[in-house]
């Protein structure tokens, strides 16, 4: 009997462990769009999910002057892009997705040329229903593009450069 109280024991805490060691958001497949010399603005992607509901509410890089969370819409026929004035919500457990054509990170007056194979620091702010602001330190890979097979059916990306 003492064993299946045990066993029982190690499957609660294998049950339970994701929750309590996970940080509140993982981030995946994050990448930032390269840009050419006098481009002022590109776009930083990736995935975010967290296990409890929070916010995203602000970016910062030392590559650029301003770092706004983007929305695309469709208004009368033009796609247009805005910056999201509470932040990007991320519902507890769902995975929020940013992408060329969708929701997006992107810095604003860019200091340098971001190189294909080059790294930019990005630190994420999240802010949870309670007001408690969490920060997120990150290093994220400059690419042309999303890397294959991550983000293959999303064929309506448009942007050149
Ligand atoms: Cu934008």
């Amino acid at each position: 009997m003492s064993f299946f109280k045990a066993f029982s024991a190690v499957m609660i805490l294998f049950l339970i462990s994701p929750f309590v060691c996970a940080q509140s958001v993982s981030v995946s497949n994050a990448w930032a769009r390269a840009s050419v010399k006098g481009q002022n603005a590109t776009g930083v992607f990736m995935n975010l999910k967290a296990s409890s509901s929070t916010r995203l509410v602000a970016i910062n890089t030392s590559v650029a002057k301003v770092s706004e969370i983007h929305q695309m819409s469709v208004e009368n026929n033009i796609m247009k892009m805005s910056a999201l004035p509470n932040g990007l919500e991320l519902g507890a457990g769902s995975v929020v997705e940013l992408k060329p054509g969708g929701y997006h990170i992107m810095l604003l007056d860019l200091k340098k040329t971001l190189e294909k194979d080059s790294k930019i620091d990005l630190q994420l702010t999240f802010q949870d229903a309670a007001g408690k602001k969490t920060q997120m330190q990150m290093t994220v890979p400059v690419l042309l593009q999303a890397n294959e097979g991550t983000n293959a059916s999303h064929g309506a990306d448009h942007q050149h450069h």
